[in-house]
């Protein structure tokens, strides 16, 4: 019997004798290079902490200690070794599987929830806070990625942890990579901190060191007191004693007694204790270690080959390569262009950006906070930056685009992909809250393409602009539509109508356009004759046209990839109740809760009454009972 099948909680892994383990390790990252070849997922960090999870189980006790996990994609070992080696596992981030990310709501063990970058350290450090104030026992272990050190709050919390706690475990889980190769002054600091000499002498063996100096043995034996003067022994100085917190390193990640000593030695320490911990990204899996970024979060593969399916002959490009390709164009032809990327490079398409025109690029680390102020300065200065970041990790930087963006006016245009669902991923993922988020923020223009060739034309819009824009576009492939050579500013606030019907006027925005065509074929089979408005601005709202549409017909349906509340549908709403015309609305729209992850946005609108049947249904019923009641129009 495989002894992964033998685990079924961390006691389990606390029982097996240590000669035991690197079989162990070595299923664990068979069944993760499995798993991972058939549904995808973050492959690389996940084999990077297989030696680092074992070791963390062995000497802490989940569910009472605590562990933090900062994005939480690195969680695979964990859930393998706290009771989820199960079916659920199999179809991990699919429908009826894992999360692929820790959630308080799947594990007991499962501390924190989490999904984006830089949350453990200050969550771990409420955990300690909140056990110190209560007068209990438990530890709290955080265990941070390098590239976590390069987000704000990571450095918030930080600053904050000697005068909060005396006991906290924090892991620097080094293996130089964020998803793209890790940017900026910290992980050169990290590099410094491996190897540099006078830092490098940890790497002897930690017994022997302990056995040179006096009550060495008893640290050993008791693993109880930190001793002030055994400093010298592991580093001169760092960083972190800046900050009142001790650092030990740098310590081989896939050494498991190392790591069972220095864990032991960090989890009895009086202190907060920074353990550095070097990884490999991608660990036992040669194809992963040769490309770490596209292994840090993989499709399907092959396990032989590393290789994922091909795409089909002639599929349309994704939106990101289209939006990365249109600002290359766009650029060349004004060299006050910038864009900005918070170490998405890939995942937004500015890798394309970078390669064509690399001084006009900037990777600021997962900071997105930064970015937009970053973008803000530049603006200020004659530039015209594009911030490229994914719609959730927008979120981040909110007061940004108020403080520092729209309220001084500056011309930044957002391109903000992934906005609708990331169906694997999950909550913490999907793109659902822009319209809602932005559209009450004044002076600023916020759109969101029909198709690819309309993305670029909105991005030529933005960059004619003087302001502040925004664009949101979803994860995967455009439509195919051809792209125009040269894009074309649109008028800003004009709606596009796509055809004329006289019962019903759908109002659809960004990708639920083309389902909005196919709704008014749907409907015209009931004898339904239903427009379609390409609303293409949810701000300025196109309110003219609006009017005649409410005037002209029964009923307005508004469909957009967006969650109901504080969306197109408000908005028309709102603009309807303003203008004192009284016209029925049909919003639709993701529903007021956070929608799971899934095996595909099919299921999930299936799930959540969004199907095209769905729909059809909702709008044909609403359509008939309005027929019955007095409706004069
Ligand atoms: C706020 C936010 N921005 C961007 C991301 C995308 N992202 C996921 S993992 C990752 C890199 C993390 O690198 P590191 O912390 O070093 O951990 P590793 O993957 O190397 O284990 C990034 C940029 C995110 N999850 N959250």
């Amino acid at each position: 019997m495989p002894l992964l099948d033998r685990i079924q909680s961390p006691d389990d892994v606390k029982g097996l004798a240590a000669e035991d383990l690197p079989k162990l390790a070595e299923e664990i990252r068979a069944r993760i290079i499995a798993t991972t070849s058939r549904n995808g997922g973050h492959i690389g960090p996940n084999l990077g902490v297989v030696e680092l999870t074992i070791a963390l189980h062995r000497i802490f006790s989940t569910p009472t200690d605590r562990f933090c996990f900062d994005v939480a994609h690195q969680g695979y070992v964990h859930k393998l070794l706290t009771g989820r080696n199960d079916a659920r596992f199999e179809k991990i981030r699919q429908s009826d599987g894992l999360s692929g990310f820790l959630a308080r709501s799947e594990s007991e063990h499962d501390a924190y929830g989490a999904g984006h970058a830089g949350t453990a350290l200050s969550a771990a450090l409420g955990m300690a806070s909140a056990r110190d104030l209560r007068g209990s026992d438990e530890h709290v272990v955080a265990l941070c990625g390098d590239a976590a050190f390069t987000c704000g709050i990571t450095m918030e919390a930080l600053n904050n942890v000697a005068g909060a706690t005396k006991r906290l475990v924090i892991i620097l889980n080094d293996n130089k990579w964020s998803i793209a190769k890790n940017v900026g002054a910290l992980p050169r600091y990290f590099n410094e901190l491996i190897t540099n000499p006078v830092y490098n002498r940890i790497n002897d063996d930690f017994e022997s060191l302990l056995e040179k100096i006096p009550g060495g043995q008893s640290i050993i034996k008791f693993g109880s007191k930190w001793k002030r003067e055994t400093k010298d022994f592991f580093v001169s100085s760092s960083i972190f004693e800046t900050y009142g917190i001790r650092y030990i390193g740098p310590i081989d990640g896939h050494d498991l007694k190392q790591l069972e000593h220095y864990l032991e030695f960090a989890k009895n320490a009086e202190q907060p204790v920074l353990l550095h911990i070097l990884t490999e990204k991608g660990r036992g899996y040669d194809v992963a270690i040769q490309n770490p970024e596209r292994f840090h979060g993989a499709s399907p593969f092959d396990v032989e080959t590393g290789k994922g399916a091909p795409a089909p002959e002639g599929a349309p490009p994704k939106y990101q390569d289209a939006m990365g390709q249109t600002l290359v164009k766009l650029a060349r032809e004004d060299a006050n262009v910038v864009g900005i990327t918070a170490a998405m490079p890939a995942g937004t398409g500015l890798n394309a950006f970078e390669k064509a025109l690399p001084d006009q690029f900037f990777d600021v680390g997962i900071a997105e906070e930064h970015a937009v102020l970053f973008a803000a300065g530049m603006a200020t200065s004659g530039y015209h930056p594009v911030c490229a970041i994914y719609s959730t990790f927008l979120q981040r930087a909110y007061d940004q685009i108020i403080h520092d963006v729209a309220l001084q006016n500056l011309p930044v245009l957002f391109c903000m992909d992934r906005a609708g669902l990331s169906p694997n991923d999950g909550a913490t993922h999907h793109g659902l809250f822009d319209l809602a988020y932005l559209r009450c923020v004044p002076g600023v223009v916020v759109m969101a393409p029909a198709d690819e060739d309309e993305l670029a034309d909105m991005m030529a819009t933005g960059l004619a602009h003087n302001g502040p824009a925004f664009i949101r576009y979803p994860r995967g492939n455009a439509l195919g539509t051809p792209m125009k050579a040269a894009p074309q500013p649109i008028k800003i606030g004009q709606a596009k109508r796509l055809q004329v019907g006289n019962d019903i006027d759908i109002w659809a925005i960004g990708s639920m356009v083309a389902d909005a065509e196919k709704l008014a074929a749907r409907l015209s089979e009931h004898g339904i004759e239903a427009g379609v408005v390409n609303a293409r601005f949810v701000k300025p709202l196109d309110v003219e046209r609006l009017g005649e549409s409410a005037k002209s017909t029964r009923l307005i349906v508004t469909m957009e990839d967006h969650v109901i509340t504080g969306g197109l549908g408000t908005a028309v709403g709102e603009a309807l109740q303003a203008a004192d015309i009284q016209c029925p609305v049909e919003r639709i729209g993701w529903p007021d809760t956070f929608i799971e992850h899934g095996s595909s946005v099919t299921i999930l609108r299936e799930e959540n009454g969004l199907s095209p049947e769905s729909i059809l249904d909702r709008v044909v019923h609403r359509y008939e009972r309005l027929l019955t009641t007095a409706d004069p129009r």
